[in-house]
């Protein structure tokens, strides 16, 4: 028996299965973990979809799944490169949008953490785990909308533990879905997506300050420009499949990292 964590599979359903032969997985005895953002701007999102949730793999949100839950809700408008119609129209949608919004927005197991995004430096991993079930608990609440809509009005980049309500939410969800780079103090830059040397003045990779807990590392996905990455307790497991990079799988038993090519053009970019 084996555990993989798996990076941003976006879509891509033929690379996560070239992957999964390469490992020889064993749905009877190995277990799958998914660092979020199984869908969106790939082309199969929806096989992803209902194979992640037929083996009830573990896996954390990420800002394109919460994307897909939002256009589900009409909350949001499409963006110009979502691939998302297929899921949109698909006989079990609602289903799959019923099982994607219980999806947590962090997992501890077993000395490791999975976040889609990473964790705010100044969080210990016990407070990033209240905060996200804070979320989560409302998530899983018949008005779920409600917390999507109200939250969607904010973009909050300073997280304060004073925060409250809707803002409070978009803090949280901010950070486990979306960061990328901050100051030493926590400041997080939410709208850059460029390589780590390219942040701005003052800003860097989150797990720069990230305090590792001995024993613990946190594995976390969404930064294709920094791909496959190691550093300080951290694992960064997105190596940009949907853009013409691979997908990546780390066996947690003994550290051992797995590669397929994306085989997708390189037209988003
Ligand atoms: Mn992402």
């Amino acid at each position: 028996m084996a555990t993989y964590a798996i990076g941003d599979v976006q879509g891509c359903y033929e690379p996560l299965r070239r992957l999964l032969d390469l490992v020889a997985f064993d749905p009877a005895a190995d277990r799958l973990w998914f660092a979020g953002d199984l869908v969106n701007r790939g082309p199969d999102s929806l096989s992803v979809l209902r194979f992640v949730k037929g083996l009830g793999a573990v896996a954390v949100l990420g800002n394109h799944d919460l994307h897909l839950i939002c256009r589900a809700e009409g909350i949001s408008a499409p963006k110009r490169r979502d691939t998302l119609d297929e899921v949109l129209a698909a006989a079990d949608r609602d289903e799959i949008i019923d099982w994607l919004r219980r999806l947590p927005l962090i997992h501890r197991e077993d000395g490791y953490v999975l976040s889609h995004a990473g964790l705010l430096p100044q969080w210990t991993t016990g407070k990033a785990m209240d905060l996200a079930r804070e979320v989560e608990s409302r998530m899983r609440a018949a008005d779920y909308g409600k917390l999507l809509r109200r939250q969607m009005a904010h973009s909050v980049e300073v997280w304060s533990d004073d925060l409250a309500g809707p803002e409070r939410w978009s803090g949280i969800i901010g950070v486990f879905t979306r960061l990328r780079c901050c100051t030493a103090d926590g400041r997080m830059a939410l709208s850059f997506s460029g390589a780590p040397a390219d942040a701005p003045e003052g800003y860097g990779p989150w797990f720069t300050w990230h305090r590792a807990n001995p024993g613990e590392t946190v594995l976390y996905g969404h930064w294709a420009t920094l791909g496959f990455h190691r550093e300080n307790g951290t694992v960064c497991l997105d190596s940009g499949c949907v853009w013409g990079g691979s997908l990546t799988a780390l066996r947690l038993d003994d550290g051992r990292v797995f590669e397929v090519p994306g085989g997708l053009p390189r037209v988003h970019r």
